[in-house]
């Protein structure tokens, strides 16, 4: 029901950014993906880090390194480079590194590739988290971390796969994930070694992570469900800001891997079409995805409300309805997302609605319960106008996520 001072009506842009949250403290504040500069609250001039990661947060071989600057509190600058599946690559990087390839860290003026290459520099440079990444156990379970990657390549992004053939790539991933567990559970957890989380526990982060999402999306496979010593691993890393900070969620994962991958394929059982329309409908798939994403609700609205004020032109000029037809539409989402109440957009808006629902990428623009909130708010009012959908997203590029347009220069 509405407040008597409250209408149908959209809000205004100004009393909309009346309502945004400031924009926290980047610097030496928590962990952000929206950050260029790192300090930890010492000067700037004690900065001899440079991390050359992905605009868009996600190259997992980048938030390996990035998990392990934040971790160690290590002054760093960050510059962010444009992947090949979602456009050209920066001619100024690819003079400092042929290949393009990503991560790269600078490290008092010496370039470094490779993120193994990466993380032992700077274990030489600033001293290991926890155990050092060549000691003989952090080597064995570096090569388990390869073995469940591969197993979940193959289940994953093998095309054409017989009913046979996906039960025993199932088969093979379950032992291998199943041999993670029992590394987890040999200890009194929840960290693979020892009271508190080291660099082999962040080596495993940034593609369980991914399985997580990618096995739900596509197979079907509950993997915090079926095996708990990860739930409770994933639990210890959500109690973390830091780990927070770097967190995607399970919509951008399964729409960014497939270029990434060279194609993701469904196994088109019941429960994967079932677990893929409520991650697309943008309802997320509760505590299988994140145990935090129902926290202080409120102030998840105003940060994502706070994200999209500061892009609204540029979300406008990119949505295919145009900018002008795009305006009121996207304040009503927006007045439903800060108010809990429908506010019916104009006739013709749905598909415009879910384009941008289906691009909201996280941690990219916003933490996990806020991108949560505003699908749900882009979905409820798109649902108001009617069913019509924007067209797919793309598998083989996403060239239409071009950061370009984005871009705000200071
Ligand atoms: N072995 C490398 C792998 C790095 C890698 O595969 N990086 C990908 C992104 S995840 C990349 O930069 N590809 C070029 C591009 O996408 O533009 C490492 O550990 O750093």
């Amino acid at each position: 029901m509405l407040l008597s001072s409250e209408s149908a009506e959209p809000l205004s842009w100004s009393e909309l950014a009346g309502l945004a949250k400031a924009e926290p403290n980047r610097i030496d504040g928590p962990t952000s993906a929206q950050a260029t500069l790192r300090l930890f609250g010492q000067p700037e001039s004690s900065v001899n880090v440079t991390l050359y990661r992905d605009h868009h947060a996600w190259c997992p071989y980048c938030q390996k390194i990035w998990l392990w600057l934040e971790f160690k509190r290590i002054p760093y600058r960050i510059r962010k480079v444009t992947m090949r599946c979602y456009g050209p690559k920066e001619q100024w990087f690819l003079q400092k590194v042929p290949s393009g390839m990503l991560p790269a860290l600078e490290l008092h003026g010496q370039l470094i590739t490779e993120s193994d290459v990466i993380l032992l520099a700077l274990e030489q440079k600033f001293g290991p988290l926890g155990m050092a990444i060549t000691a003989p156990e952090a080597l064995e379970l570096r090569r388990l971390e390869r073995l469940l990657f591969q197993a979940w390549c193959i289940w994953l992004c093998s095309p054409r796969l017989s009913t046979r053939q996906q039960a025993l790539a199932r088969e093979q991933f379950q032992g291998i994930v199943q041999r993670f567990e029992s590394e987890l559970n040999q200890g009194e957890g929840p960290w693979l070694r020892g009271p508190e989380l080291q660099t082999v526990d962040l080596i495993f982060v940034p593609y369980v992570e991914r399985m997580n999402a990618s096995l739900a999306y596509y197979k079907g496979y509950r993997m915090r469900a079926e095996h708990p010593a990860i739930d409770r691993w994933f639990r210890a890393l959500e109690e973390l800001e830091t780990y927070r900070g770097t967190q995607s969620d399970f919509h951008t994962h399964a729409h960014d891997l497939p270029p990434q991958m060279g194609g993701c394929w469904s196994d088109d059982g019941p429960e994967a079409q079932r677990l893929s329309e409520r991650i697309d409908r943008g309802d997320g798939l509760g505590e299988d995805e994140a145990c935090w994403y129902a926290v202080d609700q409120a102030n998840q609205a105003a940060i994502a409300l706070s994200r999209v004020v500061r892009h609204q032109q540029r979300l406008r000029n990119v949505n295919p309805m145009g900018a002008q037809a795009f305006d009121q539409p996207l304040r009503c989402a927006l007045t439903q997302l800060i108010r809990n109440t429908p506010c019916p957009p104009p006739s013709g808006s749905a598909a415009g609605l879910r384009y941008l629902r289906d691009r909201i990428s996280v941690p990219r623009d916003m933490p996990l319960p806020a991108a949560r909130l505003l699908r749900q708010a882009l979905e409820a009012t798109a649902q108001l106008d009617g069913p019509e959908q924007a067209k797919p997203l793309p598998v083989r590029d996403r060239f239409d996520q071009d950061p370009g347009l984005f871009l705000i220069r200071s």
